[in-house]
């Protein structure tokens, strides 16, 4: 186990209202940020599985406030989906409490812990296996994002702040790569370069907020293909999950995370650029059950800048696995040395199959509508 022993996480789960022993415990799923483990609990009408995690807070500052956030939008969801019919064990996050009452446990040394109740017989996919698949998560993605319509966003809180204001971020990368904390600068002039010709990108989205042209929605912030569990029998999209992003943010975000990760031919640390590029087919697929999804919420500008959503989120999240290697690795897990540097490479070689296909994609989304 990376970096807790079986005794550590035993200790742990002794703090929520399990109803059993643990019988098992191991390292689980395929996230950046966050530590998780899969449990299983010994219970007299048979064994059940329970989802735990270490958020982690040095990417989330207060931690309450993105639990706060993720009870309140859940109990929403929950009786959103019982009006419709469904079954809110299966297709929202339900948070098991601490013994305490509380939604999370705090430990000695400071580690913030939660816990979930374990989604059975359904999968997370780290890369698209059939179209239809993907258009499952791109109709899951929109749905949660019509669900969520009215809810009211100003009572979330910002849990990262300015998470995907990326005009900001490339404020944020121009200092780490004047401050070169780890002298890396030199051997990546040509990915720096890469970012500073792009300012127009980063800037886009901020100006057109600024000129008050684009609604803030309650949006998921992190639409990677493995935050959507796929039931393996009807092979329905029937749960968005990480949820500790959930807060106020722009529709073509949401969207365009979804391109950067899930329409790419190859995955976000591969190392042969050859093998990567943006998968037309892939984006008509996911640009109709996207907007099947929404269900007619979005406003036509919105739709209009669905494209400029793949290309600045793919931009922005290169842009953040570069400062990330310039600072020396610190945000996000690395299983590699200059594993963010693969990283961002990817991004770079798909931000700029994006702008050669920039006409192919607005035709597909003008037919999409
Ligand atoms: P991270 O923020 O690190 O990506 P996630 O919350 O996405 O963490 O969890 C990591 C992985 O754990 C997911 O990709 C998924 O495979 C699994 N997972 C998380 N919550 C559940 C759940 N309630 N039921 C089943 N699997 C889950
Ligand atoms: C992180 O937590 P995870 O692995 O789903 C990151 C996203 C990035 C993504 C890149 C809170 O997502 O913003 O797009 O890695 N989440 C956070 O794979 O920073
Ligand atoms: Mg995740």
């Amino acid at each position: 186990m990376a970096e807790f022993t079986k005794a550590q996480i035993e200790a742990v789960a002794k703090n929520f209202q399990y109803d059993g022993e643990m019988v098992d415990v191991r390292p689980y799923g395929n996230g950046h940020i966050n530590d998780t483990f899969l449990l299983e609990l010994q219970m007299e009408q048979g064994n059940r599985k329970v989802i735990l995690q270490q958020i982690n807070h040095h990417v989330f500052a207060k931690p309450e406030e993105v639990m706060e956030n993720i009870m309140n939008v859940t109990r929403y969801l929950n009786q959103k989906i019982r009006e419709n019919g469904g079954d809110p064990w299966r297709e929202t996050l339900n948070v098991v409490p601490a013994v305490d009452g509380k939604a999370y446990y705090l430990d000695e040394e400071g580690g913030f812990w939660r816990s979930y109740i374990f989604i059975t017989d359904a999968t997370c996919y780290d890369q698209v296996e059939t179209p239809q698949d993907f258009y499952e998560s791109a109709y899951s993605f929109g749905k949660f994002q019509n669900l969520l319509a009215e809810y009211p966003a100003e009572t979330l809180h910002e849990t990262i702040v300015g998470f995907h204001d990326t005009r900001a971020r490339f404020a944020a990368f121009k200092k780490a790569v004047e401050e070169d904390v780890m002298g890396r600068a030199a051997e990546v002039q040509e990915e720096i370069r890469f970012v500073l010709e792009r300012e127009d990108v980063a800037n886009c989205f901020a100006e057109l907020l600024d000129r008050k042209e684009l609604p803030l929605r309650v949006t998921h912030n992190d639409t990677k293909l493995n935050n959507i569990m796929i039931d393996n029998k009807t092979r329905k999209g029937i749960c968005v999950i990480d949820l500790d992003t959930v807060m106020p943010g722009l529709a073509m975000n949401d969207f365009g995370d979804s391109i950067r990760f899930g329409a790419s031919t190859a995955a976000e640390d591969e190392k042969d650029l050859s093998r990567v590029s943006c998968d037309l087919g892939l984006f008509e697929t996911y640009t109709k059950g996207f907007l099947e999804g929404c269900g007619g919420k979005l406003t036509k500008k919105e739709i209009e800048l669905l494209p400029m959503g793949a290309k600045v989120m793919t931009y922005e999240c290169g842009m953040r696995f570069l400062a990330d290697y310039l600072q020396g690795d610190v945000y996000f897990k690395i299983h590699r040395p200059e594993h963010n540097l693969d990283r961002c490479r990817t991004q770079f070689k798909l931000v700029a199959d994006m702008e050669a296909k920039w006409e192919a994609m607005q035709e597909i989304v003008a037919k999409c509508i």
